[in-house]
């Protein structure tokens, strides 16, 4: 029997060197991974840093389809991360490619090595806009429609660039 098609969410964000073409080249790679099909992309955002410093963000968000376990996409994006030399010097240092698997399928993940949903995602617009802007009755396992999260992010600064 083949291996389920799973429909996962991945935040994306840069805020070091050439952000925008790093989250454009990220989208184009997503595409690549094993099993891996890019079915829906957010556009461009340009975004205040929250809780992390350096330059304004380029955020995205994809929704991808994929055979990849969980975890198996998370060390995907991982190595990916990688190949556009992503450094961790401290804790949300500024970054040229951050992926997040924000969510995966219907499914609530607890392990030591991924949290999912991403459990900061109800709390910033960076994910909230761009996802509900490729999926707008999008519902986020035990929490809910993500749209009713968006009032408490209104103060946040975010700006639709591409
Ligand atoms: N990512 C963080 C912390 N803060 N702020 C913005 N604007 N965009 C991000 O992608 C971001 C952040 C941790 O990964
Ligand atoms: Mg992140
Ligand atoms: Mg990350």
């Amino acid at each position: 029997m083949s291996k389920p098609q799973i429909t996962a969410y991945i935040g994306i964000g840069s805020n070091l060197g050439d952000a925008e073409g790093h989250v454009l080249r990220a989208l184009t790679e997503l595409d690549q991974l094993p099993t891996t099909r890019v079915t829906g992309q957010s556009s461009l955002f340009r975004t205040a840093p929250i809780d992390s410093s350096g330059d304004d963000y380029i955020n995205a968000v994809a929704r991808v389809t994929t055979s990849l376990s969980a975890e198996e996409l998370l060390q995907a994006l991982l190595a990916l991360e990688q190949t556009f030399g992503r450094e961790r010097p401290y804790f949300n240092a500024p970054r040229t490619l951050d992926l997040d698997v924000l969510l995966y399928g219907d499914e609530i993940i607890a392990t030591p090595t991924l949290s999912v949903p991403h459990p900061r995602m109800t709390a910033r617009a960076f994910v909230l806009i761009p996802l509900l802007q490729i999926d707008p009755f999008i519902i986020i396992p035990g929490l809910g429609a993500a749209h009713q999260f968006v009032p408490a992010v209104a103060d946040q600064a975010i700006r639709k660039i591409a």
